[in-house]
């Protein structure tokens, strides 16, 4: 009993003096870094590439936007096939796809962009296994203006007969204005995208190049982009976007077709910038645009005109 006792004492003072050593002073809010910028105050020259193209101005960009606001009419599913002989042929609305490997974020995307959860998504690789087309910007009775594609992810997890199917559809389809594809900015260009973008230059399918998943660029954890992102981490973005540029515009003389659109875009559809707008999104809506070759310039001569 005494052993005990003494056993308890000596433990108890042990316990005191680490509470003493370790009680922490009170927590004082740290100054925000002069160094960190707000999500809402980057623009898509900080987040983008354009070599070839100019950035989209605030203008373009709230064209876009207003574009794909979701309404009763867009957006809506159109018809989803697994086969390329089984997709419909009659339309005539220029088409976008989206591609990529499988869990680079697709079906995330599309939802960002759409401003509706149409598209199944999964944290397994996998999820999509058909291609599934949306439109967008349709209104009572009308067509829809734009049709963007969901398409299976290559790689993991995949169908094997995806390379066929899809390059089949890519060649053969004439409303096809571009593919956007993706690139998880986690793992940068695998052997089979390189496969793939191999391909569309030789085939000389327009296609350009999406950055996904940026928030583990721009940050360790994605909660921490809420405060805002550091200057170092955006050149750390610059710095990747710029090496990607000759790996998807390779040297004429050794590239067998045309390389991807001059104009690198990226993304992160799981952080929003403002309720209901994803980091980046808003410059994607604009390319999108600007492939299908609606770009409000009509609208902008007609009341310049008026
Ligand atoms: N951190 C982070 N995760 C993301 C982002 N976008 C998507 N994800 C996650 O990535 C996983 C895959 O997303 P999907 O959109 O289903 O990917 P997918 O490319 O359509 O995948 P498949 O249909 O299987 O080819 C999900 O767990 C998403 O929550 C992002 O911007 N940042
Ligand atoms: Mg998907």
């Amino acid at each position: 009993m005494l052993i005990y006792t003494c056993r308890e004492s000596g433990l108890t003072r042990r316990l005191f003096s680490t509470l003493r050593h370790n009680t922490p002073t009170p927590r004082q809010t740290p100054p925000p870094s002069p160094n960190k910028r707000n999500l809402e105050d980057l623009t898509p020259s900080d987040l983008c590439y354009y070599w070839d193209t100019k950035a989209p101005n605030a203008g373009q960009l709230a064209f876009a936007d207003k574009l794909f606001i979701p309404s009763r009419h867009s957006p809506i599913k159109l018809w989803s096939a697994s086969k390329f002989r089984t997709t419909p042929l009659s339309s005539i609305e220029p088409e976008v796809a989206f591609l990529g490997r499988s869990n680079v974020g697709k079906s995330s995307l599309l939802n960002a962009i759409m401003g509706q959860e149409i598209c199944w998504t999964s944290s397994k690789p996998g999820r999509t296994r058909e291609m599934n087309a949306f439109g967008i910007g349709g209104t009572k009775g009308g067509e829809s203006k734009i049709v963007l594609l969901d398409m299976p992810g290559y790689g993991k997890a995949s169908r094997s007969e995806w390379g066929m199917e899809i390059m089949k559809y890519l060649q053969g389809r004439k409303q096809l204005r571009r593919a956007f594809i993706l690139i998880d900015s986690e793992h940068g260009i695998k052997q089979k995208d390189a496969d793939i973008l191999k391909l569309f230059r030789r085939y000389a399918i327009p296609h350009q190049i999406i950055l996904s998943k940026i928030d583990k660029v721009l940050a360790k954890k994605k909660k921490q982009t809420k405060t805002g992102v550091s200057d170092v981490s955006i050149q750390r973005l610059r710095g990747m976007l710029q090496d990607l540029k000759p790996v998807i515009q390779p040297d004429p003389y050794v590239s067998e077709g045309p390389g991807a659109l001059g104009e690198i875009l990226t993304c992160s559809a799981d952080v929003e910038v403002s309720p209901g707008r994803a980091l980046g999104v808003d410059a994607i809506r604009w390319s999108i645009l600007s492939a299908a070759g609606i770009d409000g310039s009509l609208e902008e001569s007609r009341l310049a005109g008026s």
